[in-house]
């Protein structure tokens, strides 16, 4: 899980004329958290733009995290895309280097194609800034005739209704727990200084999917449940709701990622449970008011978070927790009174980042005129690094302090600790929690040996069942209220 598959010196086959291989490269995983979150779900960053490929060519999908080695090279394709983020793109310029000295084209998008193209540029036949829904055809197009231009451009301002479903056919269904990554929206309605949706140039207004368009993906692509990898799916909740109107008839479960703000409607956080939303993965980012002014973050005071928390539960919704360590007012304690707070109440998930400033983002503009960017090797730029300089501890005490706040939070106590009030929940929670926090080296044979899905899918499954009875319940219980005025709603079933 550390070590990317080597690049041999082998002289590649024959180019085969019209096939297109899309790469995820390879990144090394932090054995601090869980190995399980990389088979979660896949990105769509490639398989969103597969489904734009001209019915004439053959198009293949390689993830090296997958630990089936390198991507294949007989026949050897005329075509190479790949998605390069800063943590994979050296290797991301490996790759392209070996495939372009036998003779492919080699195309880069993704973010870091956008924040740093002069550095990928060396490495490419040619860059895809920007949206690769409607990039993709045309460089294949070029191609084709002969005339591929070194930088396309895209915005992501078009009708998102107007993309096409992903084409997740091209993926191995066995190696993911569910290959349902579902998108709806793009964008968030903030920007904070260290998102990099703040990077200089990348204009992304919220555009959303039409909910009947996302229900048809999810129902198309036959599994239980669903991961929506949105920056925010509560970004707008008029949309919301009318997503949750759409998913629920489905009898599937889902988890997003939202805001906390979304707890402002609570009739919204009922719609979400009775849709099937079973989990939501929250950027709390900091318990510190400063810090998180500090960073533009628009969101309800901190003192208010454990009163939303509660609310997500009491609708049986289990809360992921993501805090980012080492912003200007955090000081040594900070990771102990994290981690008393994730346990206080009882967060059955959390994810910690130390706090990494992205080039081109007012973060790293902001450390790099204070001097404080220590360097600039992307590959660290992990969020489970220290790069920079924080104002109260050393970067030592930092990487230290994140390494101790994840073995706090995994170990057997904080996991009784934060263990459900409602003891019928209690087993299905502890068993999720020792898979995912505790398995390590379990994870990595499951990956290795292509059995994540054979293994997950009963158990995902039992939750679904369990799920649609809760659901099931929470209905009738709110009918029974409506009937009978003044008594109060209880979601607790
Ligand atoms: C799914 C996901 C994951 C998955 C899978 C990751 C993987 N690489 O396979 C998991 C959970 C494993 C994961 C892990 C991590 N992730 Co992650 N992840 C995401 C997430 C939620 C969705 C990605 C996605 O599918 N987006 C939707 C697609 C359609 O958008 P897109 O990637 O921008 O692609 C479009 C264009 O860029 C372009 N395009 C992209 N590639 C290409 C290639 C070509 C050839 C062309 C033509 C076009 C093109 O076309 C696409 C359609 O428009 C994003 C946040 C987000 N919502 O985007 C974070 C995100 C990418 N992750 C991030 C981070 C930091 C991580 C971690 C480092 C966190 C951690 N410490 O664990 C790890 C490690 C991964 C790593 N080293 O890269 C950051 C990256 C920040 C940055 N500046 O690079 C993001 C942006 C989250 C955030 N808000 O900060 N992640
Ligand atoms: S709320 Fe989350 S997704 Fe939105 S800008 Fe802030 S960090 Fe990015």
């Amino acid at each position: 899980m550390q070590v990317a598959p080597s690049l041999r010196d082998e002289a590649g086959g024959p180019i085969q004329q019209r096939y297109a291989l899309l790469i995820n490269p390879f990144y090394p995983k932090d054995a601090n958290a869980s190995f399980g979150k990389h088979v979660l779900t896949p990105s769509l960053a490639l398989t969103s733009f597969a489904e734009t490929t001209p019915s004439h060519w053959r198009v293949d999908y390689w993830d090296e995290n997958l630990l089936d080695g390198r991507p294949p090279f007989c026949p050897l394709p005329e075509v190479v895309a790949i998605t390069v983020h800063l943590t994979f793109a050296k290797r991301a310029f490996d790759l392209a280097d070996w495939y372009r000295a036998r003779g492919s084209k080699v195309i880069f998008g993704g973010l870091h194609v956008l924040s740093c193209p002069e550095e990928c540029a060396p490495h490419a036949d040619s860059l895809a800034l920007g949206d690769g829904v409607q990039l993709w055809p045309r460089i294949l197009r070029d191609i084709e005739n002969n005339a591929l231009q070194p930088r396309y451009l895209a915005t992501y301002e078009n009708d998102y209704c107007d993309d096409p479903a992903p084409r997740r056919r091209i993926l191995p269904r066995h190696s993911f727990l569910t290959t349902t990554s579902l998108i709806a929206t793009r964008g968030c309605h903030n920007r904070c200084g260290f998102c990099y949706l703040a990077t200089d140039g990348l204009r992304m207004p919220y555009r959303m999917k039409h909910p009947q368009q996302v229900a048809a993906e999810f129902e198309e692509n036959d599994e239980p449940y669903a991961v929506f990898i949105d920056n925010n799916l509560g970004s707008r909740r008029d949309y919301l709701h009318q997503l949750c109107a759409a998913l629920r008839p489905l009898k599937k479960i889902w988890s997003a990622a939202v805001t906390i703000d979304v707890t402002d409607d609570p009739s919204l956080i009922r719609n979400m449970a009775l849709a099937g939303c079973t989990g939501v993965f929250i950027g709390f980012e900091s318990l510190s008011d400063q810090n998180l002014s500090d960073s533009n973050k628009k969101t309800p005071k901190t003192a208010d978070y454990a009163r939303r928390v509660r609310m997500m539960h009491d609708y049986g919704i289990q809360v992921n927790g993501s805090f980012v360590l080492g912003f200007d007012h955090d000081r040594k304690d900070v990771f102990a009174r994290t981690a008393e707070w994730i346990e206080e109440n009882r967060l059955e998930c959390s994810t910690f980042h130390i706090l990494t400033p992205y080039p081109a983002t007012p973060l790293f503009r902001q450390m790099e005129a204070e001097g404080r960017i220590l360097h600039k090797d992307w590959t660290l730029y992990d969020t489970g690094h220290a790069v920079f300089r924080p104002r109260h501890m050393t970067p030592e005490e930092l990487e230290h302090g994140y390494a101790w706040i994840y073995q706090r939070l995994f170990s057997h106590a904080s996991i009784w600790r934060r263990r459900p009030t409602d003891w019928h929940a209690v087993a299905p929670y502890l068993a999720m929690s020792y898979l995912y926090k505790r398995s390590n080296r379990f994870w990595h044979l499951l990956i290795k040996h292509d059995l994540v899905h054979a293994v997950w899918r009963p158990l995902v499954e039992i939750t679904r069942v369990r799920h649609v009875a809760y659901r099931n319940k929470l209905a009738e219980r709110e009918l029974a209220v409506a009937g009978a005025p003044g008594q109060i709603v209880s979601a607790g079933v």
